[in-house]
Order: structure tokens, then C-alpha cells, then sequence
């Protein structure tokens, strides 16, 4: 059966096109830097927000209008999986992401819990299978269910904890029998309310013990996927333990962990924790840490996570910037952690958003493609910065210089002269950039 029997398979039809099913910018064997735009941005489709979501927020209940409403729990499960390759096959997504409680059903009990979840792994399997289809990651959901009220991984009762590893294992093993290229943590209740009854060291000293038990299981099984944390600094907790890229990257070094993790970033969580998502994404990179990215966009007007699709054609170039940058995404991607707004009720939305974010991000990669080929900010930074290459600065680069040889220095060097940083003028070049392509 076909849940968007009425659309075709999206094509590029390029800039010209008034077509709102075509891309006009993502055209997938374009070749941005010497790499085709679909090896660059690795798309991926959130399972949560495109099949599962039905636009329900906390003032009403859903809104979408979809094929599979009627269905009871397991029949609405096996119904969505057909949704998701179709989808998948149509938008021209190679990859897909899930947290465990997407796909399948919670039952009474932990058993019966695991087994929906392998009625419908088997049919991922299959549907992998005949359409190629890729799992980006997969992650346990520890934060819906009312046991996880305390959090999971730092929760204060041993037996929800032993729940949370139950589920991590499942997780693990499902990742590696769908062969995910990622498995990701996302702390959804890992945080707490009030100092007044939390124990702050023994959760963070338990939830790293959960990431060890979590590297010893892969390697035991042999899952060799690379593990991510996602950050997020508040929602539904009021302080969330991976506050943002440098706190989580200090936690993983702090219990030995930095070798197993990197970092799956989102933009609304960056937004979230006061910063810009191309600055998280420069913190993971100059820590080698830069795993995947969840491409959304948050409200600058509202103070929660929206999860908008990415249509912010400053922030996709500079993201894609700083990605380039980076040496590139490795096995992550740029996965749509987005949903539609609950006014875009109807299947054919699902599309016209994936195709919004999809040409944003082929927009944005190929601005920064050629702010990269021009040298224009790179030869910025270079001048900036180049007293450090030559002279007294290269002598600090070089770990020659002391206090004292600094100071003989400074006495002599009299007075000193400051350059403009510009960046009125970089702006307006950057807004060159972006609408030249
Ligand atoms: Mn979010």
C-alpha cells in the first residue's frame, strides 16, 4: 500500500523551477570542493517527529492527518515502517534515525516491550534491505515513560537504572543488527529540579558508568558504531547534565570517555544554551569531537525547543562552514530533528519541509564551498592572527617563550597597536556569499 500515493519521487529541477515538490538547490551528484552534495550532507529523516509525531502540543491534541490513524498500536507500528521507506525512497534521504519507543509499542513488561520492538525490527531489516535505506543512529527513548520521572542513567533509584541499561542493551544490540553508524545518548531526563535532594556527583559518576558499560556490551557483541552524546541544557530538566559541547566534552574526558564519544549537535539546543550552533560545532571540532548533526532551527522570540525545520539560510551556510572546516561530518550526518508546525497537518507538508531544509542545506553548502575556494575567511584569520607566526608570537607558538621573556619584551614594545576586526564589513561579504549562489 502507498501513504503518498499522490507525490512523485522529488527531482532537481534547479533555481528556475516554480515546482514547490522540486528541489531547486540539493541536487545530489553536484560536486561542492571535489564531493558530491549527498556524500557532504548525509541526510537523514527523524522517524520521532515525520511518522510518530501527530502534532499534538500541550494546549490539544494532534492534528496531522495520516493514513495510519485508525490502526491499533502494533498495526499503526508495521504501518509506519512502509510509510518510512516510501518516504524515504520519494525525498531522496539516504538515512534514517529512531529512538527505540518511535518504532514500537511499549508493552506490560519488559519482555513483551522487547518483543514488539523485534516484530518491527525484522521489518526495518527487510525494508533496509529491498531499498537500501541506511540507519544513521538509533537511541533508547528513557525519558517518556513515567519510571524515568527522576531521570535514567542518573536516576536515583538502582532499579530504574537497571531498567535504563536494560533498555541501552537492546538498543545496542538492535544498532548493530540494523547496522546503524552511530548509536546516540541523549540525556532526556538526565538532570535535576533542585540541589535539595540531588546527589550531583554520584548521578554524573553513574552515568559514566553506564557509558563504560555501554563501550564494554559493543565491543563485546562487536558494534562498532561511533557513540555520540547529544547536548541540550534545560527541557525537560531544569539543569540538563550535557549542558552544551565544552561541559559534555569535559565530563567525557573527566571519566576517560573521550576515546569512545563524539558529539551529535543540535541547532535549537545550541540556541537553548545561549549559543550559536556554528559555535558548538568549532567546540567539537577543535576537539575532534564533531559526530552528527540535528538539523532544525529554534524561535529567537520563544525560549523552548520548537524544532523547526532548518530554513535560516545564514545559519545553514555558516553550520556548513564550519562543517567543511571540520574535515567533514565522518559517519554522522545531517539528520532533520524537525517537525512540522501543528497547522501542517496534511502528508504532503512532510514533504514540502524535507524539501525546505534539504535545499537550505544544499544552499548553505555551496556558499560555503565557495567562501572556502575564495580563501576570503580563511585569509581573514590569517592576518589576524599573524603576529603569531613570526617573532616574539611564533616563540609562544614554538612553547619557547616565558614569563620573563614576554615581560623583557612588552618592556621595549612601546606602545601597542591594535587593528580593526571589521566585521561589519565580513558581514555584509558573508550576505555576498549566500546570495550569489
Ligand atoms: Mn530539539
Amino acid at each position: 500500500m502507498s501513504y503518498f500515493g499522490n507525490i512523485d519521487k522529488i527531482q532537481f529541477e534547479g533555481k528556475g523551477s516554480d515546482n514547490p515538490f522540486a528541489f531547486k538547490h540539493y541536487n545530489p551528484d553536484e560536486v561542492v570542493l571535489g564531493k558530491k552534495m549527498s556524500e557532504h550532507l548525509r541526510f537523514a529523516v527523524a522517524y520521532w517527529h515525520t511518522f510518530t509525531g501527530d502534532g499534538s502540543d500541550p494546549f490539544g491534541a494532534g492534528t496531522a492527518v495520516r493514513a495510519w490513524d485508525h490502526l491499533s498500536p502494533m498495526d499503526k507500528a508495521k504501518a509506519r515502517v512502509e510509510a518510512n521507506f516510501e518516504f524515504l525512497e520519494k525525498i531522496g534521504v539516504p538515512y534514517y534515525c529512531f529512538h527505540d519507543r518511535d518504532i514500537a509499542p511499549e508493552g506490560e513488561t519488559l519482555q513483551e516491550t522487547n518483543k514488539n520492538l523485534d516484530v518491527i525490527v525484522d521489518l526495518l531489516e527487510q525494508g533496509m534491505k529491498s531499498s537500501g535505506a541506511k540507519l544513521l543512529w538509533n537511541t533508547a527513548n528513557m525519558f517518556t515513560n513515567p519510571r524515568f520521572t527522576h531521570g535514567a542513567g542518573t536516576a536515583p533509584n538502582a532499579d530504574v537504572y537497571a531498567y535504563a541499561a536494560a533498555q541501552v542493551k537492546k538498543g545496542l544490540e538492535v544498532g548493530k543488527r540494523l547496522g546503524a553508524e552511530n548509536y546516540v545518548f541523549w540525556g532526556g531526563r538526565e538532570g535535576y529540579e533542585t540541589l535539595l535532594n540531588t546527589d550531583l556527583g554520584l548521578e554524573l559518576d553513574n552515568l559514566a558508568r553506564l557509558y563504560h558499560m555501554a563501550i564494554a556490551y559493543a565491543k563485546e557483541i562487536g558494534f562498532d558504531a561511533q557513540f555520540l552524546i547529544e547536548p541540550k541544557p534545560k527541557e525537560p530538566s531544569k539543569h540538563q547534565y550535557d549542558f552544551d559541547a565544552a561541559t559534555t566534552i569535559s565530563f567525557l574526558q573527566k571519566y576517560d570517555l573521550q576515546n569512545h564519544f563524539k558529539l551529535n549537535l543540535e541547532a535549537n539546543h545550541a540556541t537553548l544554551a545561549g549559543h550559536t550552533f556554528e559555535h558548538e560545532i568549532r567546540v567539537a571540532g577543535i576537539n575532534n569531537m564533531l559526530g552528527s548533526l540535528d538539523a532544525n532551527q529554534g524561535d529567537l522570540l520563544l525560549g523552548w525547543d520548537t524544532d523547526e525545520f532548518p530554513t535560516d539560510l545564514y545559519a545553514t551556510t555558516l553550520t556548513m562552514y564550519e562543517v567543511l572546516r571540520a574535515g567533514g561530518i565522518g559517519r554522522g550526518g545531517v539528520n532533520f530533528d524537525a517537525k512540522v508546525r501543528r497547522g501542517s497537518f496534511e502528508v504532503e507538508d512532510l514533504f514540502l519541509a524535507h524539501i525546505a531544509g534539504m535545499d537550505s542545506f544544499a544552499w548553505g553548502l555551496k556558499a560555503a564551498g565557495k567562501m572556502i575556494e575564495d580563501n576570503f575567511f580563511e585569509g581573514i584569520l590569517e592576518n589576524r592572527y599573524r603576529s603569531f607566526s613570526e617573532g616574539i608570537g611564533a616563540e609562544v607558538l614554538a612553547g619557547k617563550a616565558t614569563l620573563q621573556s614576554l615581560e623583557a619584551y612588552a618592556l621595549q614594545n612601546n606602545p601597542i597597536k591594535n587593528e580593526s576586526g571589521r566585521q561589519e564589513r565580513i558581514k555584509l561579504k558573508l550576505s555576498e556569499y549566500i546570495f550569489s549562489v
